[in-house]
């Protein structure tokens, strides 16, 4: 669709602020594709709802999440960045592959089962076919790679089930796209309770480190971190909040684990936990200069998303009307 050119796509839900575990898994990959690829990065306020969102904080954190992708690189001279709900062919072509994804495999995935489990007073069909909207935003932009963290790989996996699916009805429809996950950053867990994913959406603000916390409460957090009895920096099996924090230091350094071990060797938990801290101050304090400045300027921020809608539409458009012909459904001209 793009003169050869590969398309690479995903999206972040301004369900919360944003925390390093998006940082590290989704959003600093994202711009390893500008170059090569066509790339799409979408807010997905249309996602959020699937929990209840106050109106006022939803709004806000849209423009917040347009403004971090800015300021994480993505330039939007070169990317198309854009908003769910203002392309309104992501929710007609969630209708049509609503009709082509089974009960059962819906039932089966994790996040539904994890997110009825919290939300046990609002489990809406929504949060049930969730993953049907999310292959629809894939989906009708021909996409190849979406780079996510691990907790979202099943549901690029049912996006390729589904694509195939109708591609073998109405055979050329869909590209089929390929989960991408990073390896260092792919699941970064809970500062408190270090089996558990770091999730923006969690209660307690000492176990998520934000993107835009300041240096002396991103030191403050990792000081109290859990952690266990040993003392040694070592990864190793059982020692989930240090395997966790080294993960973190690795990502932000880029060094190994054996260098890290090397590096703290003879020194205590102390020292490493407040050389993690700051290194990922020092790495997000440039990141949060350039947040500053683009939300200093809300006018531009709505440009950018009038300009990355236009864009996303005219492609979504095309596949969408694509889909409408193979179904059946009667074309007016
Ligand atoms: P919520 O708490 O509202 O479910 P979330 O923090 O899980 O939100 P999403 O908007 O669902 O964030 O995810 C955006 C991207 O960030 C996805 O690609 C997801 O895989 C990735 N991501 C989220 N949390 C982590 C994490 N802890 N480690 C690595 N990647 C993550
Ligand atoms: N489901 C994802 C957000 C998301 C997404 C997408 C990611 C919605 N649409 C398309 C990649 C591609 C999440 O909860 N993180």
């Amino acid at each position: 669709m793009f003169q050869n050119q590969k398309v690479s796509y995903s999206g972040v839900q301004p369900s919360g602020n944003l925390t390093i575990g998006n940082y590290l898994g989704a959003l600093r990959n994202f711009s390893t594709y500008s170059e090569d690829y066509k790339c799409l990065y979408c807010v997905v306020d249309q996602h959020a709802i699937t929990v209840r969102q106050v109106p006022a904080d939803l709004r806000r954190r849209t423009y917040e999440t347009l403004a971090l992708y800015m300021a994480c690189g993505l330039d939007p001279e070169k990317v198309t960045l854009y908003v769910q709900s203002h392309v309104h062919e992501h929710t007609e072509l969630a209708w049509i592959l609503n009709c082509f994804t089974m009960f059962g495999e819906l039932s089966r995935m994790t996040q539904f089962k994890d997110k009825s489990a919290k939300h046990a007073d609002n489990i809406n069909a929504g949060l049930f076919t969730y993953p049907v909207l999310m292959a629809s935003d894939i989906l009708l932009y021909q996409t190849d790679v979406v780079p996510v963290g691990i907790d979202q790989k099943q549901h690029v996996e049912l996006c390729r089930d589904i694509a195939t699916r109708f591609n073998a009805l109405y055979p050329d429809t869909f590209t089929i796209p390929e989960p991408i996950v990073s390896k260092s950053g792919m699941k970064i867990m809970s500062l408190s309770e270090p089996t558990k994913k770091m999730s923006k959406s969690d209660e307690n603000p000492n176990a998520v480190v934000y993107i835009l916390d300041d240096k002396d409460t991103i030191i403050r957090k990792f000081k109290r971190a859990v952690t266990d009895s040993d003392t040694e920096v070592r990864f190793a099996p059982g020692k989930d909040g240090i395997n966790n924090l080294m993960s973190i230091y690795a990502c932000f350094t880029g060094k190994s684990m054996e260098e890290i071990e090397a590096e703290f060797a003879g020194k205590g938990y102390g020292d490493f936990k407040l050389a993690v801290g700051e290194t990922c101050a020092d790495a997000l304090a440039p990141v949060q200069q350039r947040f500053a400045q683009y939300m200093g300027d809300k006018a531009g921020l709505e440009a950018q998303m009038k300009k990355g809608a236009e864009e996303a539409s005219y492609i979504a458009r095309r596949t969408l009307s694509k889909v409408e012909k193979k179904l059946g459904f009667v074309q007016l001209r």
